[in-house]
């Protein structure tokens, strides 16, 4: 049985022209003017794109004394409401737990998944074991990438000695370190202290985590990934201080990427002041919403190619579970939700405002992100044999963003009443209409896991210091007595 998608405009990364998409056996077989097929969808007047990849996501996940609220069946679901065809969710194992185990965890609460998706591995602890199980993760179970978290001390932190090592392991393996940064050390001794000045809700979140040690860390990272030879990918860059770093360190030859999310971009600091516990603490996540110049920094990178991403973060909690934190903000979990609502706001915030183009709107949703993976173009690619994961963008068709018309499980959205115009037409995974004009027709364990080799070593590249050159055994004669 063959699709055709009629009458629409492909537009991807670097190409904007007129043309009918033909699909089989969920893949693109032929792309031209005139096609026919079994079935027709009418893209008249829609532009015709690679369906969005959230390569950021965390679904059911155990965090902070309970779990992300969206598990891979709604959050998948909301993914492809909104024109995304493909996540990538954080397995994170338990400190002590070998990373085979915790996948096992995973793969079975993927099984569930209305579209593609991949993991993330997180690194949370240190030994022997995490360095043999790499090898295993890269080798045998297609994933190339390793998350860690530079703040959440006590509990998913790892120190620099640790990251060091993992990096480093990383470089031997092809694969790719990623990092949440953030000063864990610095964050929770300003929690302390504002605890103990009688500081304890959401807004003292924000005060916990400024810019700075956002941008510490993320300068730290950097020196890290060039020490070790690795690249570097950074998740959720929200402030100026970060992006500096990240702009400074590719402009001196290391593949350094940044990742801007939805939320940052869109949503600023006053979340958190002279607004309702509930709604503060709704909005509560790290790094939490800046100001209006770390915005503009954002969207500046964005358009720049200095920031090649944009993603979610999407970490689910309803508004019960945020108020265990009533009394103590370290007990809010953190996270915010925006895995339906990325492709609308930053079509409505970005393209049409013309701080980013059709094409550079593809280039950050998907094709990107698809290269940085090594999916590319399987996935992030309008092209004869790429998997048919495609959205219909309808240009004029719009909508109030509201809970009440939501997937996502829980009871708020942080977009609320946003108005938001470019809406899918279509979704389709891998062949298979998903989402037709609002109406969801999702499949329930449709989603395959996507298997991401090892990079080639041409990845090894980095910056242009020569003082990393292996060290060389100086023989002398004199040595002097002592103190010179
Ligand atoms: N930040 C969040 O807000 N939630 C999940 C994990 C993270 O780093
Ligand atoms: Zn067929
Ligand atoms: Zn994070
Ligand atoms: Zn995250």
């Amino acid at each position: 049985m063959t699709t055709v998608i009629k009458g629409g405009t492909i537009v991807t990364a670097d190409l904007t022209y007129k043309a009918d998409v033909k699909i089989d056996g969920g893949r693109i077989i032929e792309i031209g003017p005139n096609l026919s097929g079994d079935t027709t969808l009418d893209a008249a007047g829609c532009y015709v794109m690679p369906g969005g990849i959230d390569p950021h996501v965390h679904l059911e996940m155990p965090f902070m004394g309970t779990y992300s609220a969206d598990d891979f069946e709604s959050g998948t679901r909301a993914a492809l409401a909104g024109g995304t065809t493909m996540v990538v969710d954080f397995c994170l194992p338990d400190p002590g737990q070998s990373l085979l185990d915790a996948l096992k965890r995973w793969d079975n609460k993927a099984t569930r998944a209305n579209c593609d998706y991949s993991f993330h591995m997180s690194v949370t602890w240190w030994g022997e074991q995490v360095f043999d199980d790499m090898k295993t993760v890269v080798q045998q179970h297609g994933i190339n990438t390793f998350k860690h978290f530079m703040a959440y001390k006590g509990a998913l932190m790892v120190n620099d000695d640790e990251m060091f090592a993992s990096f480093s392991r990383c470089a031997e393996l092809g694969a790719l370190p990623l990092v949440h940064a953030e000063n864990g050390d610095i964050v929770a001794a300003m929690q302390q202290k504002l605890m103990d000045e009688g500081n304890n809700g959401p807004e003292a979140h924000a005060y916990s985590r400024p810019a700075s040690v956002e941008g510490e860390a993320t300068n730290r990272a950097i020196i890290i990934a060039d020490m070790a030879g690795v690249p570097l990918y950074v998740v959720h860059t929200s402030c100026e201080q970060a992006h500096e770093a990240i702009r400074r360190a590719r402009q001196n030859g290391m593949r350094v990427y940044g990742e801007p999310l939805i939320q940052h971009l869109t949503l600023d600091e006053s979340e958190y002041f002279d607004k309702d516990w509930d709604h503060s603490a709704r909005r509560v996540m790290s790094p939490p919403f800046r100001n209006k110049q770390h915005q503009d920094s954002l969207w500046a990178g964005l358009a720049s190619g200095s920031l090649q991403v944009v993603a979610t973060d999407h970490c689910a909690f309803t508004t019960d579970q945020k108020r265990t934190g009533v009394g103590d903000f370290r007990k809010i979990p953190n996270g915010t939700g925006g895995l339906e609502d990325r492709m609308p706001m930053l079509w409505t915030h970005g393209v049409q405002t013309g701080r980013i183009t059709m094409n550079e709107f593809v280039a950050v949703t998907s094709t990107n992100i698809a290269k940085i993976l090594n999916v590319y173009p399987k996935k992030g690619a309008i092209l004869v044999g790429a998997d048919a994961d495609i959205v219909v963008l309808d240009p004029n068709k719009s909508k109030t963003i509201s809970a009440a018309t939501q997937q996502s499980a829980i009871d708020y959205n942080v977009f609320e009443g946003k108005q938001v115009t470019g809406l899918p037409r279509y979704t389709l995974t891998r062949g298979v209409v998903a989402i037709e004009d609002g109406a969801v027709k999702t499949r329930e364990g449709h989603g395959q896991f996507v298997a991401r080799e090892p990079y080639p070593a041409v990845n090894k590249a980095l910056s242009s210091w020569k003082e990393l050159t292996a060290p060389r055994k100086v023989e002398r004669s004199g040595i002097p007595a002592s103190g010179v």
